[in-house]
């Protein structure tokens, strides 16, 4: 699939270094360094409501992580799904009497748009389900094969068998359920039912065992697979575009917090169990954010969407700010208070940073520190914050500042 046009990100003096990033499982900080190309994979949308703030808030996080990344020398390879065939978009689709086909085509446009719009690095491989389901088919098929891969019967309705991962059989040194994840029995169990689970489905081995291959049903999309007729559950998706674009062992997986259980720590399930290595390095999740005081959705009529703020005139320069004035770790809520801070700083800024003032402050000293800072966890306030100060003063190099917040914070 086409991804997105990519920022210019102009190269600065010097380096920066390899950032310590939060990494789930191990609840500690990890190097994220790379030989030479650091390789990341980011969750991408099921495109039925995009792009809402808690969508850009996430692919923010880790586009500033690559800015760190290109930053410290290195070539960064990234990789994003597109979950063009799951059940809350089908429900979207059929509850609106759109065509599912249609709907995510629609919703992948706008998304575009919109990382286009906020200056988000576009992956190199960015992969709808729909075009590899022979792939996940054969990924499956090898599942089945080692003896982590089972048949459950399904309903008359459907045509052949549903197949399931078998999580305990799949356990060994390389990964075992909660591994990613780092919970317990009773959260993850709780997770899994909150999340698109089928805890309770009759003729599972475990109720944590999680889909990989749904049976033709009537009314649903489905493709001739070597699996039979059907089409591919959730978490194997991402394992088998990770494996394809990425290769197993990578720099960093990330996404949203709501996909720690199931969907991270499944994934690399399915994906130790065909590769014998782990999916990634680091685990890393990005805090989720409400609006004014509720979780985001659609069925709460309180999405605030990217594409909304820019028709209604907001500068998108200011919606990141906005965004990454919190720390991408923590949960936040949106406030349309929000905007207008991004509003008023990116104004500072300008005025600040138009031109060098002979005793402000010294721009290269801004640099290295808005690159220690970035690299503690991507700790974006903190260089915001030294970004502020600086611009009471000035700077003896505007031109050096300017290219830095462009550069690292991918602002104008
Ligand atoms: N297609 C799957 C991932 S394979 C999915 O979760 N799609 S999504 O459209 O629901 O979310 C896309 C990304 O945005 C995910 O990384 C998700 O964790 C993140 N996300 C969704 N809602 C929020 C929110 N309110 N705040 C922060 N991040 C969010
Ligand atoms: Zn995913």
């Amino acid at each position: 699939m086409r991804a997105w046009p990519a920022p210019d990100v102009p190269a600065l003096p010097g380096s920066g270094t390899a950032p310590r990033l939060w990494d789930t499982p191990s609840a500690s900080l990890i190097e994220a360094s790379a030989e030479r190309t650091a390789r990341l994979y980011v969750c991408g949308i099921t495109p039925y409501d995009a792009t809402h703030l808690g969508h850009a808030s996430s692919y923010l996080a880790y586009d500033t992580l690559q800015r760190v990344w290109l930053d410290a020398g290195y070539e960064v390879h990234y990789a994003q799904n597109i979950t063009d065939v799951d059940d809350p978009l089908l429900e979207r689709a059929n509850a609106t009497g759109v065509d599912w086909r249609e709907l995510a085509a629609s919703q992948v446009d706008l998304f575009r748009s919109d990382m286009e719009r906020l200056r988000i690095l576009p992956p190199e491989d960015y992969v709808a389900v729909t075009e590899v389901i022979d792939p996940i088919a054969e990924a499956v098929a090898l599942l089945i094969e080692r003896g982590v891969g089972y048949r459950v019967e399904t309903p008359d309705s459907a045509v052949g068998d549903d197949i399931y991962f078998d999580v305990r059989a799949a356990g060994d040194d390389v990964w075992h359920v909660g591994a990613e994840s780092g919970l317990d029995e009773a959260t993850m169990a709780a997770y899994f039912a909150e999340r698109g689970g089928d805890p309770d489905r009759a003729g599972k081995r475990d109720p944590l065992d999680p889909l990989l291959w749904r049976a033709a049903r009537d009314d649903e999309p489905s493709w001739d697979s070597v699996v039979g007729r059907g089409r591919p559950g959730w978490h194997i998706e991402c394992s088998v575009i990770a494996l394809q674009h990425l290769g197993s062992d990578f720099t960093v997986q990330g996404g949203g917090s709501d996909l720690v259980f199931p969907h991270h720590d499944l994934s690399a399930g399915h994906a130790a169990a065909l590769s014998g290595h782990p999916l990634a390095k680091v685990f890393s999740h990005a805090g989720m954010v409400a609006y004014e005081g509720t979780k985001m959705s659609k069925s709460l009529g309180n999405l605030v969407l990217v594409s909304r703020l820019a028709a209604d005139g907001a500068d998108p320069a200011a919606i990141r700010l906005a965004i990454l004035a919190n720390h991408y770790r923590t949960d936040w809520e949106w406030h349309d208070r929000h905007l207008d801070e991004g509003e008023a700083r990116i104004a500072r800024w300008r005025a600040a940073f138009a031109g060098s003032v002979v005793d402000g402050a010294s721009a290269t000293a801004l640099l290295a520190g808005l690159r220690e800072r970035l690299a503690d966890d991507l700790d974006t306030p903190g260089a915001i914050a030294l970004l502020d100060a600086a611009a009471q003063t000035g700077v003896d190099d505007a031109a050096l500042t300017r290219a830095s917040i462009d550069a690292l914070l991918g602002v104008r």
